[in-house]
């Protein structure tokens, strides 16, 4: 039988994933409040700014008219001991006089780092950590990326048929993959603080890449950041990806001034950060995401961008969802290598296959680490 303490964590995780869209550059935390047995409080990360998992669990707790002293309490982070945003969880939980409090795992947020657990303890209340600690990370992977390594955690997404064809040779490409997969990645793109593609694709498809959810009120969507690589400022000023809302961020090697101005007259924000070859450097890139406090960019560009962003190494999931079409000659996935020996080519793990209506959707890790 599953231990109770790893049964609520695992409650508290899956209910984490509601906050996701909404939470960043916060994590998406979720929280349970748990008496004799019984769940009877719960909540979950709102938007930066707003109420965290815990504030949210107690909030519940008030409007149910259930007393929580003395219970316990799961949730996926350790509790804050900061002023940030908002005031420290650990206080309102040592206010509310709760009896334990169960961490899956500490913040590695150099204001928190195990104070939090501390500040607890201190008053008297008993805490645990490490509870369902690798699926706590794997749930704000991201964010614990960008505290740790200070870039974001970057997946890329590719869309293809099965021989590994994303447009045919002449850039046709809507649609390969199925209904069903390209809402899931909407539901990539709403996790994700940074959406990242180069200046074929802006230029091949006018793409907008932003979220679109049906049923789901626009105002209410946390919208990406959009960021094109574009060493040489040739955006249209019409394109659609630069949208009405200033956030389109344009990377240049070397910005002609006119270009530049034209492109920020339209509300995108153009920035150089040159590489020794004449193209943009994406590692000081993916630095300068970090630093806008991004924690997960999520890569769909073409073959090119593709290929540098691998070879640089700074890719640590590949997600391709893959269709039953067979299109023979076209463009591919990403240009790695050319290698001499199979035994330079970089081998991947898998991590997960699922099925997503007619299409496969495989998740990819690398072996680094
Ligand atoms: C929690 N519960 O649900 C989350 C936490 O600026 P603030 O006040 O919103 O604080 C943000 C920091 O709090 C964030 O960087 C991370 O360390 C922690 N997130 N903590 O107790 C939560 N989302
Ligand atoms: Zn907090």
């Amino acid at each position: 039988m599953q231990h109770p303490d790893s049964y609520f964590m695992e409650q508290a995780i899956r209910l984490s994933a509601k906050g996701r869209p909404l939470s960043p550059p916060n994590p998406a935390v979720g929280c349970v409040i748990v008496r004799d047995g019984e769940i009877i409080a719960s909540g979950f990360t709102q938007k930066a700014g707003g109420h965290h998992a815990e504030i949210e669990a107690l909030t519940d707790a008030e409007r149910r008219g259930v007393n929580i002293e003395g219970a316990t309490v799961y949730v996926t982070l350790e509790p804050c001991s900061h002023y940030g945003r908002t005031p420290p969880c650990a206080l309102a939980l040592i206010n509310h006089r709760v009896g334990r409090v169960v961490a899956a795992m500490k913040d590695p947020n150099p204001l928190v780092a195990g104070k939090g657990l501390a500040m607890l303890e201190a008053a008297g209340i008993p805490t645990a950590c490490g509870v369902l600690e690798e699926e706590a990370w794997e749930s704000n992977r991201g964010f614990f990326t960008r505290m740790t390594r200070g870039t974001p955690w970057v997946t890329l997404k590719v869309g293809a048929s099965i021989d590994g064809r994303t447009a045919l040779p002449n850039g046709e490409s809507q649609w390969i993959t199925g209904e069903a997969a390209r809402q899931d990645v909407q539901r990539l793109r709403s996790e994700s603080g940074a959406i990242l593609t180069g200046i074929g694709t802006v230029l091949a498809d006018d793409c907008r890449l932003n979220v679109r959810l049906p049923g789901r009120d626009p105002a209410e969507i946390r919208q990406p950041l959009r960021v094109v690589v574009d060493s040489s400022l040739r955006t249209p000023v019409t394109a659609r990806v630069i949208g009405e809302d200033g956030l389109c961020l344009i990377v240049c090697a070397k910005a002609d001034p006119k270009r530049k101005a034209e492109l920020e007259m339209r509300g995108a924000e153009v920035i150089e950060l040159p590489g020794s070859d004449g193209r943009v450097d994406l590692r000081a890139l993916v630095s300068e995401l970090g630093r806008r406090e991004v924690n997960d960019l999520l890569a769909e560009g073409g073959a090119t961008l593709n290929g540098a962003l691998l070879d640089a190494g700074l890719v640590d999931e590949i997600v391709v969802y893959t269709a039953p079409i067979l299109i023979g000659e076209g463009r591919g996935m990403w240009s790695v290598g050319p290698y001499k020996r199979l035994a330079e080519a970089e081998r991947w793990a898998y991590r997960s296959v699922s099925r997503l209506g007619e299409d496969l959707c495989f998740d990819l890790r690398n072996q680094r680490k």
